[in-house]
């Protein structure tokens, strides 16, 4: 056995944040579209969440945010000229996919990527596939540079193109993949949450994003072992009441799976197939939440699910990194403060400004990406994505120089917006060591 810990890598949110209402099935995304943003406290909220896991002990990487207005995919779409010339044309021609081509989205790292660490696959290698994210259209466009960023970032893992981007195949990535384990550098057990058949009849309702076949593509290319994989579905009520992804109502780690009493078509088959696939690894601890203490509607308002459950350095119990507006809302808070209370394997909740975010849906958990290494890969990360405190105050005096205090809906019409968010990036690639021609602008 080696020693490994897991890192969490933060999509840095980029300076186009803003409400676009472009997600489909994502209550908050609908009700706070046209709402004015701020890029600038949205990306030092991100950046301070990652000094808190720094400080506390624990591994942390940044994953860098990608252009927008994504002018690759006005040029699919037919645009030609300058960049200038296909802003323009755009915003004229086709303003519904321009507002798609200018979301900061990639800044919900949970999305970017599946991740299996090298303790899980036969083949001894970190493996992470790109999410094809093909259910909404502005999200699947981040693919390619998200290869790119995870190539950059892991240069010793075995990183795979996206699976087909096609319905059968729709991926969204970690927000549907909980790994348990008795120690992180041991064999462990993957569980893949899939909301849909891909071959089956689309159901009423909001969409489920993620499909048995895309979860059983990832599991087979990163050579995991079947009698350690468990796939399971999410239930209609979970998706209908707004979990778009698994991760609004359930996280997991070490060998506590804490999830809302709804999150699953079939919980006690769940719980026997996880039992199993643990058999002389470890037990599974199972945490659920009744809708009796936390109705489900409030568990998607106020993101309790959406936490980062970690292991603090010196802590034999886990913490919950909860948004605050879990400790605003009266049933989770109560929820949270018998947590602690009581002698379970969940021993601290704290609470984290990401209001920004959390605005569009993304909570603690959807702006990171977990990923599980050895000592020895994690010293051959890419030393540009590993948190520093002086990466930090570089970061933030590159935030503040460069990052709108707001963007409003009218705003995105300005090429100016444009220009100097392309002028922002190009200096990023600078300060994380990213490569000279990281970003299509720059090719
Ligand atoms: O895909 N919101 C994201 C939120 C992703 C949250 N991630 C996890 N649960 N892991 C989504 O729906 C809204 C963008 C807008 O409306 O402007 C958005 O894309």
């Amino acid at each position: 056995m080696s020693l490994a810990r897991e890192a969490n890598f933060d999509g840095l949110i980029g300076p186009t944040h803003n409400y676009g209402g472009l997600s489909d099935g994502n209550l908050a995304s609908a009700s706070n579209a046209g709402l004015v943003a701020s890029p600038k406290a949205a990306a030092l909220q991100g950046l301070e969440k990652m000094k808190a896991m720094h400080e506390a002990g624990l591994w942390q990487g940044i994953l860098p945010p990608q252009q927008r207005p994504h002018l690759p995919t006005l040029r699919r779409a037919g645009f030609t000229g300058t960049n200038k010339d296909i802003f323009e044309a755009a915003w004229k021609q086709a303003p519904r996919l321009m507002k798609n081509c200018f979301s900061a989205s990639s800044m919900w790292a949970a999305n970017a990527a599946t991740v299996s660490p090298s303790s899980d696959a036969s083949d001894g290698n970190l493996h992470l596939t790109p999410a094809n994210l093909s259910t909404m259209l502005h999200r699947s466009i981040e693919h390619p540079q998200t290869q790119r960023a995870l190539e950059t970032a892991f240069p010793f893992a075995s990183v795979h193109p996206a699976l087909a981007e096609q319905s059968v195949f729709a991926d969204e990535g970690a927000a549907n993949h909980v790994r348990l384990c008795g120690a992180r550098g041991e064999q462990g057990v993957e569980l893949f949450v899939y909301g849909r058949d891909g071959y089956a009849p689309t159901r009423a309702g909001y969409p489920a994003r993620q499909t048995l076949q895309a979860s059983q593509a990832i599991a087979r290319a990163h050579h995991l072992t079947p009698r350690r994989t468990v796939f399971a579905l999410q239930s209609d009520a979970a998706i209908d009441a707004g979990a778009f992804h698994n991760d609004v109502v359930c996280v997991g780690a070490l060998q506590t799976l804490f999830y809302h009493e709804l999150a699953f078509a079939d919980t006690a088959a769940m719980q026997a197939d996880m039992t199993q696939a643990a058999e002389g690894l470890f037990t599974p601890n199972f945490v659920e939440v009744p809708s009796s203490e936390v109705p489900i509607a409030d568990a998607i308002k106020a993101y309790l699910f959406n936490s980062m459950l970690v292991q603090m350095p010196d802590s034999d119990r886990l913490t919950l990194i909860a948004p605050l507006e879990t400790k605003e809302n009266a049933a989770t808070k109560a929820y949270c403060d018998k947590l602690v209370a009581c002698n379970g394997p969940i021993g601290e909740v704290r609470y984290v400004d990401v209001r920004q975010s959390m605005r569009n849906g993304g909570g603690p958990a959807c702006l990171r990406l977990r990923v599980t290494m050895t000592e020895a890969e994690w010293s051959q990360v890419n030393q540009g994505n590993k948190f520093s405190p002086a990466l930090f105050e570089e970061l933030k005096i590159w935030i503040n120089a460069f990052y709108r205090d707001a963007l409003a809906p009218e705003d995105l019409r300005d090429s100016s917006l444009m220009e100097e968010s392309f002028v922002a990036l190009d200096e990023l690639t600078r300060i994380m060591g990213l490569g000279a021609d990281f970003y299509p602008f720059q090719t």
